[in-house]
């Protein structure tokens, strides 16, 4: 048995545009339909429609302010510190014409999470919504990115005067537009998409911290491809399949993630399905939203599939209009999934599997199913071929598990600056994801678990020895493992194993009520500092010390067995 290819013929894919060149500049055998057939955007809350010459005409101007005002150029970083915004994707799309490269922060992080971000990426611009000024004006002070080289999505609240201070997105749109275009487009030669940088998406990969992931133009565009290249081959008659140009589709998951990035920001206009962006996920609003722009296409995290197949208000909203909702970036339970295709019998349902570093989709929900096979993350695409292997490096037959090991004209190009990550990661054209799992005779995937230190909360990446450098930072610790702990709606939350230092222990030993006190500073210590889906929700427990291979590497996986085992009793 040796590698297996994903299903279906794969159209060319152009490796001398960018990927804003190749949204809205031309027109690819797999798009469906012309680009100006539908809205590209809808404001969530004000039903304020933009349509694609709008999108365009937009992208063009703030490329020429960002020109005229700070030169940007070929290679600059730009930072985007934001919830999703309807200008969100033409500020990317404008950074692009000029050659710069994008990387997209959490909106909820700390300023100190941001300060690695700005830093590791040597950010030369920083894009924020108002919500996020206050964190990011501390952390660019930290980052010594000048406070002139901060422009707002939009402009602040006219109770908060510091809104003159700052230039805003519409703004420059408007002083764009009135001037001649002063820049040069920056254009690809033959094979130069394969390499040109596009995003610096963060990812802790297999192990480590989280790491900033080397996208090209030429990765995206072949996901956009293989993903409508897979839907387009579809048998189904046009009123009967899942995803249909015309459809209107959700983006309540963040666009700074990979899997809004692709699927969410440039498959969904790609294949003319409008997109409903939303800044804020609640469950209630999602609901209203559902039921007010009939929208037909979910993507989704499981947490919200626990929400849709748990919570009373489901049956007060009515959501006839859904008939494709795809889950990722978690397991998805087969239990979940039948209870959910239970409920909406007319939807059709169905995982994907993706990766920061293989930017992104891998597999996709299969076809002609109505219901994917429960468990099942989706069917290979197009293009890719995997390898399933061994722990002894041999390859495993099909059914059998091992590593799951991708090759993939969207395989990104390594970590930025990290080149012994990138080898550990990246072989050979090949991806060493750190999941295991197996493949069936339909080419569908399915992931039995992790074997990398990756922690997932919600779909959120979590990297432990990110709060392991962080607990040890408080003098009551001498030692700290953290692993996670199963939870039935995040899927896992982060548990810290800690070693007291000698002093705590001394105190301990007189008091026992000391250890409520230290455990309570921990996770405070983490809820201070680090974005809410890091947080200790998992607890803190005491340990004597932490298993360790001969040569010192933490037994992670042992401790988080242990803990399983015992939630399992
Ligand atoms: N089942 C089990 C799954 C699954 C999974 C991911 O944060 P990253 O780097 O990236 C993502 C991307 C998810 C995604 C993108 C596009 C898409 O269409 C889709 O489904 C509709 C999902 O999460 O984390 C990568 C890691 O997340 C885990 C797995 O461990 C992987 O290495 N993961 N999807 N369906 N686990």
């Amino acid at each position: 048995m040796a590698e297996i290819y994903g299903t279906g013929e794969l159209a060319p894919i152009p490796d001398d545009l960018t990927i804003v060149q190749f949204m809205l500049d031309y027109q690819h055998s797999t798009r469906p339909v012309p680009p100006n057939h539908r809205p590209w955007f809808i404001e969530d809350e004000s039903g304020r429609k933009v349509e694609f010459d709008e999108v365009k005409f937009r992208t063009n101007a703030l490329a020429n302010a960002f020109h005229s005002r700070w030169k940007l150029r070929e290679d600059d970083v730009v930072c985007i510190f934001s919830p999703n915004h309807i200008d969100y994707p033409i500020t990317i799309w404008a950074a692009f014409r000029l050659g710069a490269v994008i990387t997209a922060a959490n909106p909820a992080y700390t300023a100190d999470e941001l300060v690695h971000s700005l830093t590791t990426t040597k950010s030369k611009l920083l894009v924020v919504h108002p919500w996020n000024l206050k964190v990011a004006l501390e952390a660019a002070k930290i980052a010594k990115l000048p406070a002139d080289r901060v422009l707002l999505l939009e402009a602040l609240p006219a109770t908060e005067n510091a809104g003159a201070r700052f230039a805003t997105v519409p703004q420059l749109v408007t002083e764009g537009a009135q001037t001649k275009q002063a820049f040069r487009e920056r254009k690809l030669r033959k094979g130069e998409g394969k390499t040109k940088l596009a995003f610096l998406s963060f990812s802790s990969g297999t192990t480590g911290l989280p790491k900033a992931v080397r996208i090209p133009h030429y990765s995206l565009i072949s996901n956009v491809i293989q993903i409508a290249s897979y839907t387009r081959e579809d048998t189904l008659p046009p009123h009967q399949r899942k995803l249909r140009p015309g459809d209107v589709g959700t983006a309540v998951l963040p666009f700074y993630h990979i899997y809004g990035i692709v699927i969410i920001m440039h498959f969904k206009p790609f294949y003319g399905i409008s997109v409903v962006v939303t800044p804020k996920f609640d469950f209630l609003a999602f609901l209203n939203s559902i039921q007010r722009h009939r929208i037909n296409f979910l993507t989704v995290v499981p947490p919200m599939v626990v929400a849709l197949c748990k919570h009373p208000a489901v049956k007060k909203f009515d959501l006839s209009s859904i008939h494709f909702i795809a889950s990722g970036a978690a397991p998805l339970s087969a239990e979940l999934t039948v209870q959910l295709s239970k409920l909406f019998p007319q939807v059709q349902i169905g995982q994907g599997y993706g990766m920061t570093e293989t930017s992104t989709v891998v597999a996709f929900p299969q076809r002609e199913q109505h219901i994917c096979t429960p468990g099942s993350a989706g069917r290979l695409l197009p293009g890719v071929v995997v390898k399933v292997v061994r722990s002894d490096g041999s390859l495993a037959p099909r059914g059998e598990t091992g590593e799951f090991v991708v090759k993939s004209p969207s395989n990104a190009l390594g970590y930025l600056d990290n080149e012994k990550a990138t080898k550990e990661t990246f072989k050979d054209g090949w991806i060493y994801t750190g999941d295991e799992v197996y493949i069936n005779d339909e080419n569908e995937l399915f992931v039995v678990d992790r074997i990398k230190d990756l922690i997932k909360v919600k779909g959120f990446q979590v990297a432990p020895p990110e709060l392991e450098g962080h607990i040890l930072e408080l003098k009551d610790v001498s030692d700290v493992c953290v692993v996670g702990k199963l939870d039935e709606y995040s899927g896992e939350v982060p548990c810290a194993f800690i070693v007291p230092s000698a002093d705590a222990l001394e105190r301990l030993k007189k008091d026992p009520t000391e250890g409520e006190k230290i455990k309570a500073a921990v996770i405070k210590h983490v809820a201070d500092n680090k974005v809410h889906f890091k947080r200790l929700a998992g607890g803190v427990e005491f340990i004597d010390v932490i298993p360790r291979n001969p040569s010192g590497k933490v037994l992670r996986r042992v401790l988080r067995d242990r803990l399983r085992a015992q939630q399992a009793t």
